[in-house]
């Protein structure tokens, strides 16, 4: 097989970014699975060629990456990764080319870091994470599985974020503070301290609004 051509799960808007970062890190895509009633159209330049149910066809001939986005719930991402699994494929771990990611760092498999984003020395990230645009992922912070680092947000130093999480535009986890699974942090929130609640948090310094 060859490791440097992709299959995409998900044609949407999500899957135009990871275009753009997969190309530049010089990954071939052979094309994208969607839903059935999306099947010969066209992301940018890419073919919707078939839907979930032809991931089989291609686990000899490319690795696969879930473009379907994520806010504020993994489920689909998740459910969708253990049907690649299921079928015996394997997952791409890109890293755009104007990204900084440490050699002291550890990424999970599936796990797409965007553009410009930065993970630094001795950091942690999941499976199937995003870390999009711009977020910046400090020394020794853990981000579990399946988490959404939007843009823009900042992960300081030894921070943890629970599998599942999502982190909105431009949010801030102070040093050294702990989210738990499942949470969804609103664009601009400051995390001022742990979190041990799973909720839907907003605001400076980050208060519980929905459990
Ligand atoms: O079961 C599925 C499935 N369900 C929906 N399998 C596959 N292979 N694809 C599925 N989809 C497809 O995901 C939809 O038909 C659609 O093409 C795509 C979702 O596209 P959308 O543009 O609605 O969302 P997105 O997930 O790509 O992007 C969201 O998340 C990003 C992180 C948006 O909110 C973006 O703005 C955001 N940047």
């Amino acid at each position: 097989m060859d490791t440097k051509n992709l299959i995409l799960i998900g044609g949407g808007g999500h899957c135009k970014s990871v275009i753009e970062v997969a190309e530049s890190a010089g990954f071939s895509i052979l094309g994208i699975l969607d839903t059935a009633e999306n099947v010969g159209h066209k992301v940018l330049h890419h073919t919707i060629i078939g839907t979930d149910d032809e991931m089989i066809n291609y686990v000899d001939k490319a690795l696969f990456v879930i473009t379907v986005g994520q806010i504020k719930d993994p489920a689909l991402r998740i459910k969708l990764q253990q049907k690649v699994i299921n079928c015996g494929g394997q997952f791409a771990t890109i890293i755009a080319s104007t990204a900084y990611v440490s050699k002291h760092s550890i990424l999970g498999e599936g796990t797409v870091i965007m553009h410009q984003a930065v993970v630094n020395a001795d950091a942690k990230i999941g499976v199937g994470c995003i870390i999009n645009t711009f977020a910046n992922i400090e020394h020794d912070a853990v981000v579990g599985d399946f988490c959404h680092i939007s843009t823009g947000a900042m992960v300081n130093g030894n921070c943890t974020i629970g599998k599942g999480t999502f982190l909105g535009s431009q949010s801030v986890m102070v040093n050294g503070v702990n989210i738990t699974e499942g949470c969804v942090i609103a664009a601009g929130a400051v995390v001022r301290k742990d979190i041990v609640i799973k909720g839907v948090y907003s605001g400076n310094p980050a208060t519980l609004k929905i459990k």
